[in-house]
C-alpha cells in the first residue's frame, strides 16, 4: 500500500555514525554510572548550549510510537497471573453482559439506541481500574472520583449487576426509565445521569467536553478544600476516562494548562484512543496519539503511551534495527484501523509484509497469533503499569495515552468498522464468535437469547471481585445523598442595610456584593462561601473582597503586588477563599459546580456565588449549566451587568436580552430578575434556606444591574409575592390600568404610572414582577391540575390580577417571549413590552426609547390599551405627540 509518510518520521541520514555512537555511548555511560537526573541535567546543559549558539533546537514533541513504558519497568501484576486471568474473564463477562443489554433492548424496541463498541475498546480500562485503583469513599477516605465516559455506561451496569448493585430488572430496563418507574424498578440511563439514578452516578458526561473540563476542575476544587483546611488533605485521585474523538471539543483541552499551573498531581485522564469517533477515523491522516502527547505535553502534562500489549514485547526485542518501530511512525490511523477490522493473513501480508526484516519479525508468530496481537489498552498488565505509574507520579496531572480498538472482539460485523459507533444488533454468528472470544461459558442457546450471565456466587471471579471491590472500600460509582445542613443566618445580620434601604441610592449589584461580604464574616456559614469571578471581580465593585478573604492561589503570592500600599490591595493567598478564574466561563462555572456538589461529593456544603457578565452565561456555557443542573448543583448563579438596555453602551455582544428565557428550561433552577436591594434579600435568603437547611435540590439564577437607584425599604408583607414572582409595589383603587415592571424596568413603569396620572389623569397600579419564570411555571401546574380534576390553587398572577378588568402592561429588560409566558394566567386584557433584538452602544435613556420599553413608550401602551376601539387614530398621534414618541418609528428588530 502507498502511504504517505509525515516529515517529522522520517529518519534523518547520519552522516557520521561512528560519531553518533560516541555520543550515544557517552549518554548511556552516564545513566549506568550516574543515574538519571545527571543525564536530564547535562542534555539540558547541551541544550542551554545549542540554544547559546543560536541553534534553535527544541526536542520534538513526539516520541516513537510505541509504550513509554519499558517491559523492565514494569511493576508485577498484584496477585500474578492467577489475578490475571480472572481479571481478564471477568472483563469478557462484563463484555457481554454489556452487549446483551444494548442488543435485547433493541431487539424489543429498536428505537432505543445504545452502544456497544465503545464499551468493548474501553473494557480492560476500567476493569483494571475497578480492580486496583479506584478507591470508593469510606469512613477514613473520602475515596477517588471518576468521570466515566459516557457511551460505556452499559459497561458500568454490567458491572454493578455482577456486583450485585443492579438485577436483571435493572438491566432489562436499560434506556427504559419512564417503563421501568411504572413498573417499580430503577431504569437505567442512557448515560451518567445523576438526576435520574441520584444514588449512582455522580458526574454526567454525556455531552462531550464536559467530562473532561469538570475534572480538571473538580482536582483543583479539592485542592482548594484541602489548602483552605476545609478537607483533609489525602492521597484521593480524580479519574477522567475520555474519548480520543472527545478531546477535539474545546472543553476538553480549555483547562490543561491549568491543570499542570497548579501541578495537579491527583488528577489522571485516561484517553481510550481507539483511534475512531462516530463517523469514522479520529485522524485518518495521522496519529491521534501524537497530537495529544504534543498537546498535553506542552501543556505541562506528564503523558504515558500505552500502546502496544506484552505480546508485542519480544517483537520489539527483535527490532534491532527499528524497521518496526518505522513501521509503526509511518503507519497512520485509518490504516491501523483498517488492520483492526481485518484478520491476522491481512495484517501478516500488509503490515508485516512491508519489508523483509518485517516478515522476519512477523514469521515469529502464526496468523491467530498476529489476529490477536493486542493494543495497550486491552492488556491489563501494561495497563496497570501505565496506572501505577500515574498514581505515582507527582507534581503534575498525568495522561495515559491507550490505544485500543473500536468494537474490540465485535468478530467482522463490528471490529474496526467505520460503523461500529452505532452498531446495536449483530448476528447469531458474531454473537457466539463474541462468546468464544472471551471464552464465556453460555450455551448457543443462551447466546441466542441474550441471556445475562452472573457467575455462581462462590465462584472464582465473583470471590475476587468482591475482594478486589472490599480492598478498595467499597463499590463505584456511587453518589451519596447525605443530608448535611449550614447554619443561615438571620437576615438582618447581613441584609439590614438592603431591608431598610430608605431610599439610598445603591445599585443591585452593589447590594448583592455588599450581602456576599456580610456572609463571608459570618462565623458559621462564612468560610463555606466560595465567591467565583472570571476576571470581573472589579467590574462587579468586588475589588474589597480581595483583601478580606484573599484570592486563591496553591502557590500563594509569589510577588510583591503593585498596590501593596492601598487597603484593597491584591492579594493571593494559599487559603484564600476567592475562585478568580481569568478569562474562562467555561472554567468558571466548572469551578461552580465543583462547589455546588461538594455537599454530595465531599460530604462538605458549600455555597458558590459565581458572579458573571450575564450575557456570558447561559448563552454561552448552557450546556455546562444543564449538566450542573444534572447534578443536582447547589448555588447561585448571579448574571451582573443584566438587562439589555441597563447594560448601557456595552452594545450587541454584551447586552444580555435572553438569558431567563434559558434559565427557565431548567426545571431545578429558580430564576429572578429583581428591581430592589430588598428583594435580592429574600430571593438569596430564601435559597440559602432551601439548599442549605432544606437540603433541596435546586439553584438560584439572579440578575443584578449596574444601575443606580433609590432603594426602598422593604414593605410589609411582601416576602411571599417577591418569592412568588410579584408583589404589589404601588396599590391604586379602581386602578384603570395595571403595570407590571421587572428588574431596573420598574422604575420605567413607576415614571410611567406618573405620567399617566399626571397627564392623563388615568390611574395605574405598580407591581414588581421578580420572576416571570416563577409565575409561569406556577400558572403551567395549576392548569394541569385542573384540567386533570387535581386540587389546585388558581396561578398566583391570577390570584393577584382578578377582580378587575384594567388592562395589563407588562415590560421586561428581556425579550418579549419572557412576559408572553404568563399569558395564559393573566385575567384581562395583557400587553407585553421587551427588548427584542440586537443590542447596540447607547445611553439607558437612548436604548429604552429604541426598544420601546421606557416611561413614555408604557404610558403609550397603556393608553392604547385603555383606549382601544375609543379613541381615533388621530387622537392616539397626538396622545404620542404629547409623549414625545414617534409612531412612525422602525420596530427594533429590524435594525
Ligand atoms: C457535545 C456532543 N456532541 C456530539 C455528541 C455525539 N457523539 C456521541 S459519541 C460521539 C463519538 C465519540 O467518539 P470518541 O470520543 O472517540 O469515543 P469512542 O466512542 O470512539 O470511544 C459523538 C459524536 C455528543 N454526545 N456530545
Amino acid at each position: 500500500m502507498d502511504m504517505i509518510t509525515p516529515e517529522h518520521l522520517i529518519r534523518q541520514l547520519d552522516i557520521d555514525e561512528q560519531e553518533t555512537a560516541e555520543w550515544i555511548d557517552a549518554l548511556k555511560s552516564v545513566l549506568a554510572s550516574s543515574g538519571p537526573e545527571r543525564a536530564r541535567f547535562l542534555l539540558s546543559q547541551l541544550s542551554t548550549t545549542a540554544r547559546d549558539a543560536g541553534l534553535n533546537w527544541r526536542d520534538a514533541r513526539i516520541t516513537p510510537y510505541v509504550n513509554t513504558i519499558r517491559p523492565q519497568d514494569e511493576p508485577a501484576y498484584p496477585g500474578g497471573s492467577d489475578a490475571l486471568t480472572i481479571e481478564e474473564r471477568l472483563a469478557g463477562i462484563m463484555r457481554w453482559n454489556a452487549l446483551a443489554m444494548v442488543v435485547r433492548a433493541n431487539r424489543a424496541y429498536g428505537e432505543l439506541g445504545g452502544h456497544i463498541a465503545s464499551y468493548a475498546s474501553a473494557a480492560d480500562l476500567f476493569e483494571v481500574g475497578f480492580n486496583h485503583f479506584f478507591r470508593a469513599r469510606s469512613d477514613d477516605f473520602g475515596g477517588d472520583l471518576v468521570y466515566f465516559q459516557p457511551h460505556s455506561a452499559p459497561g458500568i451496569y454490567a458491572r454493578a449487576f455482577l456486583e450485585g448493585r443492579l438485577t436483571e430488572d435493572n438491566l432489562a430496563h436499560y434506556r427504559q426509565e419512564i417503563s421501568a418507574r411504572s413498573a417499580g424498578i430503577q431504569g437505567l440511563s442512557s448515560y451518567p445521569h445523576p438526576w435520574l439514578m441520584p444514588d449512582f452516578w455522580q458526574f454526567p458526561t454525556g455531552s462531550m467536553g464536559i467530562g473532561p473540563i469538570s475534572a480538571v476542575y473538580q482536582a483543583r476544587f479539592m485542592r482548594y478544600l484541602e489548602h483552605r483546611g476545609m478537607l483533609e488533605a489525602q492521597p484521593r485521585k480524580v479519574w477522567g476516562v475520555f474519548g480520543d474523538g472527545e478531546m477535539d471539543e474545546p472543553e476538553s483541552l480549555a483547562a490543561l494548562s491549568l491543570a499542570s499551573r497548579e501541578k495537579l498531581d491527583n488528577l489522571v485522564f485516561v484517553i481510550n484512543c481507539n483511534l475512531q469517533r462516530l463517523d469514522g477515523p479520529v485522524r485518518g491522516n495521522g496519529h491521534i496519539v501524537d497530537e495529544l502527547e504534543t498537546l498535553f505535553g506542552g501543556a505541562g502534562w506528564n503523558v504515558i503511551k500505552l500502546l502496544w500489549g506484552s505480546d508485542w514485547d519480544p517483537l520489539f526485542a527483535r527490532d534491532a534495527n527499528g524497521e518496526l518501530v518505522d513501521a509503526l511512525n509511518r503507519t497512520v490511523d485509518g490504516q491501523l484501523q483498517t488492520f483492526a477490522a481485518n484478520d491476522g493473513p491481512f495484517n501478516r501480508e500488509h503490515f508485516f509484509g512491508q519489508s523483509p526484516g518485517l516478515k522476519a519479525i512477523g514469521s515469529m508468530l502464526t496468523d491467530d497469533e498476529i489476529d490477536r496481537l493486542k493494543r495497550g489498552g486491552h492488556d491489563l498488565r501494561k495497563i496497570f503499569a501505565a496506572y501505577h505509574a500515574a498514581t505515582n507520579h507527582r507534581g503534575q496531572p498525568t495522561v495515559i495515552l491507550a490505544q485500543t480498538k473500536k468494537g474490540f472482539g465485535m468478530g467482522t460485523a463490528g471490529q474496526g468498522k467505520m460503523t461500529t459507533h452505532q452498531q446495536k444488533k449483530l448476528e447469531l454468528s458474531d454473537l457466539i464468535e463474541f462468546r468464544d472470544r472471551f471464552k464465556l461459558p453460555l450455551t448457543d442457546t443462551q447466546v441466542e437469547n441474550l441471556e445475562f450471565y452472573k457467575p455462581a456466587a462462590d465462584s472464582e471471579e465473583m470471590r475476587h471481585l468482591h475482594a478486589r471491590r472490599a480492598t478498595l472500600g467499597g463499590f463505584m460509582p456511587q453518589r451519596a445523598q447525605v443530608g448535611v445542613t449550614l447554619p443561615v443566618p438571620a437576615l438582618e445580620s447581613y441584609a439590614a442595610f438592603a431591608l431598610d434601604a430608605d431610599m439610598k441610592e445603591m445599585s443591585t449589584t452593589m447590594a448583592l456584593v455588599r450581602m456576599m461580604g456580610g456572609l463571608l464574616k459570618d462565623a458559621g456559614l462564612g468560610k463555606h462561601v466560595v465567591p467565583i469571578v472570571a476576571d470581573e471581580a472589579r467590574t462587579f465593585g468586588m475589588a474589597n473582597l480581595f483583601r478580606q478573604v484573599g484570592i486563591y492561589s496553591a502557590q500563594g503570592q509569589l510577588y510583591q503586588p503593585e498596590d501593596i500600599g492601598s487597603i484593597l490591595y491584591y492579594r493571593e493567598a494559599k487559603d484564600g477563599q476567592i475562585l478568580e478564574e481569568g478569562i474562562t466561563e467555561a472554567g468558571a462555572i466548572s469551578s461552580w459546580t465543583a462547589a455546588a456538589t461538594s455537599y454530595s461529593v465531599h460530604g462538605l456544603p458549600m455555597l458558590p456565588f459565581y458572579i458573571y457578565y450575564s450575557m456570558f452565561g447561559f448563552q454561552r456555557i448552557g450546556d455546562l449549566i444543564w449538566a450542573a443542573a444534572d447534578q443536582r448543583s447547589r448555588g447561585f448563579l448571579i448574571g451582573a451587568t443584566s438587562g439589555r438596555t441597563t447594560l448601557g453602551g456595552e452594545g450587541l455582544q454584551h447586552q444580555d436580552g435572553s438569558s431567563h428565557l434559558v434559565s427557565a428550561t431548567i426545571q431545578n433552577c429558580l430564576s429572578y430578575d429583581p428591581a430592589y436591594a430588598y428583594e435580592l434579600a429574600v430571593i438569596v435568603d430564601d435559597g440559602m434556606q432551601r439548599m442549605l437547611q432544606k437540603n433541596e435540590d435546586v439553584f438560584y439564577y439572579v440578575t443584578v444591574t449596574n444601575e443606580n437607584e433609590a432603594q426602598p425599604s422593604m414593605p410589609a408583607g411582601a416576602r411571599d409575592g417577591i418569592l412568588r414572582g410579584m408583589h404589589c409595589v404601588q396599590p391604586r383603587e379602581d386602578a384603570d390600568v395595571r403595570l407590571l415592571g421587572a428588574g431596573p424596568l420598574l422604575k420605567e413603569a413607576m415614571a410611567a404610572a406618573s405620567l399617566l396620572e399626571g397627564i392623563f389623569g388615568v390611574k395605574a397600579e405598580v407591581w414588581s414582577v421578580t420572576s416571570f419564570s416563577e409565575l409561569a411555571r406556577d400558572g403551567i401546574a395549576s392548569e394541569r391540575a385542573q384540567r386533570l380534576q387535581q386540587p389546585y390553587d388558581k396561578p398566583w398572577i391570577t390570584q393577584q390580577l382578578q377582580g378587575s378588568d384594567a388592562p395589563v402592561i407588562a415590560v421586561s429588560d428581556y425579550v418579549r417571549a419572557v412576559p408572553e409566558s404568563v399569558r395564559a394566567y393573566v385575567p384581562a386584557p395583557y400587553t407585553t413590552l421587551g427588548t427584542d433584538g440586537f443590542g447596540r452602544s447607547d445611553t439607558r435613556a437612548a436604548l429604552r426609547d429604541f426598544f420601546e420599553v421606557d416611561a413614555k413608550w408604557i404610558t403609550y401602551t397603556a393608553l392604547a390599551e385603555l383606549y382601544a376601539g375609543k379613541k381615533s387614530a388621530e387622537e392616539m398621534r397626538e396622545i404620542a405627540g404629547r409623549l414625545d414618541i414617534d409612531l412612525g418609528k422602525v420596530l427594533s428588530t429590524q435594525l
